[in-house]
C-alpha cells in the first residue's frame, strides 16, 4: 500500500466543515450540533476506492475561528490534498477562501496539492452563481468543484472518494 496521503479541509467558521466529515465517517448527520472545532481535529480514514485499491487518509479538519489561521500554514504543510469549503447561504465565506488558499500556499511544500473546492449546505437550496465559481476555478489551482450537503449526503462520499482517487492516481504516473 502507498504511503498515507495528507488532506486539509478548511474554510471559514461555521460553513460545516466537521459536519461534512462526520456524514462521510458515520453516513448520517450529526445528532446534535458539533462544537465548534478547536484547532484542528485529526482522523485517518481508509477508502476503498472503485478500482478496488485502498487508500489511506490523514484528514486534518480545522477550525474556522480567525485566531487559528495563524497555526494554519504550520500544521497544513507538506499536504496532498486541499478541501476548501465554503456556505453559499453566506457569500462572505467564498470570499474569505482567497485568503485561506494564500495562507495554505505558505505552508512548506504545498506547491503539488490537489485542491477541490466546496460549497456546503445544498439542502438549503441556495446557489453561487457559476461565474464566481470559474473565476475561482481560474484565478488558483482547482481541481474539481462539488456542490454537498451533510443532511441529504449529497455528494459527500464522492467528495472523499473523488479527492482519494486523483491523489492516488498522482502517485500511479
Ligand atoms: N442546512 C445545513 N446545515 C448544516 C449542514 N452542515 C452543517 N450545518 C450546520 O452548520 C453549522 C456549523 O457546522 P460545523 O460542521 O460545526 O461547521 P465547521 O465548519 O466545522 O465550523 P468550525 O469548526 O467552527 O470551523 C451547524 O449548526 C450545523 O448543523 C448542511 O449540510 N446543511
Ligand atoms: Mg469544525
Amino acid at each position: 500500500m502507498e504511503r498515507p496521503f495528507k488532506v486539509v479541509i478548511a474554510g471559514e467558521k461555521h460553513v460545516g466543515k466537521s459536519s461534512l466529515v462526520h456524514r462521510f465517517k458515520h453516513n448520517q448527520f450529526p445528532l446534535k450540533d458539533l462544537r465548534s472545532t478547536i484547532g484542528f481535529e485529526f482522523t485517518i480514514e481508509t477508502i476503498t476506492l472503485t478500482d478496488g485499491a485502498t487508500v489511506k487518509i490523514h484528514l486534518y479538519d480545522f477550525g474556522g475561528e480567525p485566531g487559528f489561521r495563524m497555526i494554519f500554514p504550520q500544521y497544513a504543510s507538506n499536504c496532498d490534498g486541499l478541501i476548501l469549503a465554503f456556505d453559499p447561504s453566506r457569500e462572505e465565506t467564498f470570499e474569505a477562501l482567497h485568503e485561506w488558499i494564500k495562507v495554505y500556499e505558505q505552508g512548506e511544500d504545498n506547491t503539488d496539492s490537489i485542491n477541490f473546492l466546496v460549497s456546503t449546505k445544498a439542502d438549503l437550496g441556495i446557489t453561487t452563481s457559476p461565474l464566481k465559481i470559474n473565476e475561482f476555478r481560474n484565478k488558483y489551482p482547482i481541481t474539481e468543484y462539488f456542490k454537498t450537503s451533510a443532511i441529504t449526503g449529497e455528494n459527500t462520499e464522492r467528495l472523499f472518494q473523488r479527492i482519494a482517487m486523483v491523489i492516488h492516481q498522482k502517485h500511479q504516473k
